[in-house]
């Protein structure tokens, strides 16, 4: 299916009748890494993108969580985070990972505004392996997904170029590719880009996701009051098919900062917090009707800049990355 949208998105006017999703985000693009001690009490308000609205008090180091009514029966359980390694010397603005389908075991990376379109496949300890670099340009990369395409069964890469903290841009773009057949090997990446607008207006956004089930891109819009519209992406437009608050019990948080789907139907999103959400979804499920029932916590690394995050492909762990130097790759595992 991806490749037909690619091909019908560059012929031009040929009206494309697939979809695709898309999750919201948080941004922060800036490397306020002055203090980049990790797990300090380091406030990560200190970025940038964290300016605007106001009770966004993220103290990442005594975080309360939001504990509120989140769903505890039938929801998976976890270690407590750990460290696997340093990140890769260089890599200071981790802005998104995912897990590699054709390298198991290792994560592609990317970084924020600012930084070259490359993406960097790191190894399990957060190593960087190999270097890839995008035909593509690189306004606000904010995250990067991988599914199998359902009709193609190619593993497919979709990075998001939706960063927006002004809320300025007309269009936002998904730039598409088959993963390469060894990741390993680094080079050049062609993509296909998709330029994409808001039904209602722009966005900022930090999360972006594939649904495994149709292929179709979600993206969920950041905003630093918690509201977070999770949109569709049809034809050339992200349509808003859900709404949610992640200023509000039973999620909290407020600015989301990525997000994730598992091969094993878990979909993901993360906050400025160690806390995250987890909501299962099933096969033949609405969107939006899973995401009106109550999630699943996961409680994530306590990082200076909590932003990336990613399933391992067999959904049984969780990594994140934090924006900033000398920082490290996370893991969480299923305890279950
Ligand atoms: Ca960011
Ligand atoms: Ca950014
Ligand atoms: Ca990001
Ligand atoms: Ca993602």
């Amino acid at each position: 299916m991806w490749l037909l949208l690619l091909l019908l998105a560059c012929g031009g006017d040929a009206p494309l009748d697939t979809d695709t999703r898309v999750v919201p985000t948080a941004d922060s693009d800036t490397d306020a890494d002055s203090d980049s001690d990790a797990d300090t009490d380091s406030d990560t308000d200190a970025d940038s993108d964290t300016d605007a609205d106001t009770d966004a008090d993220v103290d990442t180091a005594q975080p309360e969580t939001a504990d509120t009514g989140t769903q505890t029966s039938h929801c998976p359980t976890w270690e407590p985070a750990r460290s696997v390694g340093d990140l890769a010397e260089g890599l200071g603005e981790i802005s998104g990972l995912a897990a590699s389908h054709n390298a198991p075991g290792h994560w592609w990376a990317h970084q924020d505004s600012g930084a070259a379109p490359e993406l960097h496949l790191l190894d399990a300890t957060g190593a960087r392996v190999a270097l890839w670099t995008v035909d593509a340009g690189a306004t606000d990369w904010e995250d990067i997904a991988l599914a199998i395409d359902p009709e193609s069964g190619l593993p497919t890469l979709a990075i998001g170029d939706i960063g927006d903290n002004a809320r300025s841009r007309a269009s936002v773009t998904i730039h598409l590719a088959t993963e390469p057949e060894d990741p390993t090997t680094g080079g050049r990446l062609e993509v296909t880009s998709l330029p994409l607008t808001y039904d209602d207006g722009p966005r900022d956004a930090e999360s972006l996701v594939i649904d495994p089930r149709s292929g179709e891109l979600l993206v969920i819009s950041k905003s630093l009051s918690g509201d977070a519209g999770v949109y569709r992406a049809v034809d050339d437009r992200l349509e808003r098919i859900h709404t949610l608050d992640f200023g509000a019990p039973p999620l909290g948080g407020l600015a989301t900062t990525g997000a994730d789907w598992s091969t094993d139907g878990w979909l993901l999103i993360r906050t400025y917090l160690p806390d995250a959400y987890l909501w299962p979804v099933p096969e033949d499920a609405e969107l939006s009707e899973v995401l009106a029932a109550p999630p699943c916590p996961i409680r994530l690394a306590n990082e200076l800049q909590p932003e990336s995050v990613a399933f391992s492909r067999d959904g049984q762990a969780v990594v994140t990355a934090s924006e900033g130097r000398d920082q490290q790759l996370y893991l969480v595992e299923r305890s279950d």
